[in-house]
């Protein structure tokens, strides 16, 4: 499909060469005579005071849907309408998906920057309560449409209860909104040896794909909200990297490729990089990892603005059993040599229980014993 956009892109190309339109000749005089009386012309009614609705047409002819303009100091509850739009959205019968017409391009259901709630009594049953339209294992379809993208999220985690709550809280009615196929998967490291994030999406990404062949496979930190239900979880032509801008990092990119976060791969950009590391124990670098896979693999980082991207993290005090990894540094000098020969290809890990949760699918497992880098290893 992907290479048969390429084709015909290439195609229409070649045909719009072909259709040059012949103008008549100017004298280039009396081109720039007019070019300034336009541009004269164009300044004086900006400045007028009329000139407001020209702006606005200007703005929305140079800047995308997707970059806004967005207001977040008035940000909307998420819930705002959700159980009725759900409900009012047309189509035949609930549940028989076969006989419903295809989702609108855009949802109507979205609202733009949602408001973030950190404080207060959150818990999974109050987020189960108002979310009536998700089904066990954390699934859900819109019921009166047919979706046009599916997508599983990972959420990797240990003890950290309280934020899985607070993000299930955000999540689940956003992705409603997007009007999304989803389903949202826990993967519960076992036992209290060093946490390893990385190896726990690559779980993630071979445990949802169990399921069912999902368009996009979302890697998501249990601590971060997104501020914005129109940031979609849809994938795009490179693995993309969602959390542009996070508050910690004061709304920008701490550096140009950072990957961490919140990022969504297609299962074809996932495989193509081999999956992310293994080997990558306690804090640091993995991200950092993965980014140079992307690269390594031939293909670009997607990201949406800063506009967009927006994301607020859960403050907490450092976890216990995620020390900064001392040998983050050496191994990310190996990506190069290594991104083939380690990921997706050599995960191994025991699966110790798979339940179906109301909000999620909740998958904990053994992932061995800390290995030493495997960087380190063929170094001798
Ligand atoms: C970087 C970390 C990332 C982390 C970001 C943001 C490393 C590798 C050092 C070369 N990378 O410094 O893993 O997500 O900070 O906190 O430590």
């Amino acid at each position: 499909m992907y290479l048969l956009k390429q084709v015909n892109n290439t195609h229409l190309f070649h045909n719009s060469k072909s259709l040059a339109i012949k103008m008549p000749r100017w004298h280039p005089a009396i081109l720039l005579a007019l070019a300034s009386l336009q541009l004269a012309c164009t300044l004086l009614l900006l400045a007028s005071e009329q000139g407001g609705r020209a702006r606005r047409f200007l703005a929305a002819l140079f800047t995308s849907e997707e970059d806004g303009p967005f207001d977040y100091s008035h940000p909307v509850d998420v819930y705002t309408n959700l159980s009725a739009g759900l409900e009012n959205m047309g189509g035949k019968s609930i549940g028989d998906q076969v006989f419903l017409s295809p989702c609108p391009v855009v949802s109507p259901l979205l609202l733009g920057p949602i408001s973030v709630q950190l404080s207060g009594p959150v818990n999974l049953s109050i987020v189960s309560r108002r979310n009536p339209w998700v089904l066990p294992g954390g699934r859900h379809s819109p019921p009166r449409c047919k979706a046009r993208h599916s997508c599983a999220v990972v959420i990797p985690h240990r003890n950290r209860e309280p934020h899985l709550a607070f993000l299930l809280y955000h999540l689940h009615p956003v992705l409603q909104r997007q009007q999304l196929h989803y389903a949202i998967y826990v993967i519960q490291q076992a036992g209290n040896q060093t946490f390893n994030r990385a190896k726990l999406m690559n779980v993630g990404f071979k445990e949802a794909m169990r399921d069912e062949e999902w368009d996009c496979i979302f890697f998501h930190d249990v601590d971060l909200i997104p501020e914005n239900d129109r940031n979609l979880y849809i994938c795009a032509d490179g693995p993309k990297h969602m959390a542009a801008a996070m508050d910690k990092f004061g709304y920008k990119m701490p550096y140009k490729n950072y990957f961490g976060g919140v990022s969504g791969l297609t299962p074809e950009q996932y495989l193509k990089m081999n999956g992310f590391p293994n080997s990558y124990w306690g804090w640091g670098g993995e991200d950092d990892d993965i980014a140079n896979r992307v690269l390594l693999a031939g293909m670009k980082i997607s990201r949406p603005s800063i506009r967009l991207g927006r994301y607020k993290m859960i403050k907490h005090k450092h976890d216990a059993g995620n020390a900064a990894n001392p040998n983050r540094f050496t191994m990310l000098a190996q990506t190069r040599r290594i991104w083939r020969l380690e990921g997706m290809n050599t995960l191994n890990y025991r699966r110790l229980s798979r339940e179906q949760q109301p909000l999620y699918t909740n998958i904990t497992v053994d992932i061995g014993p800390s290995e030493r880098a495997p960087a380190r290893r063929l170094h001798g």
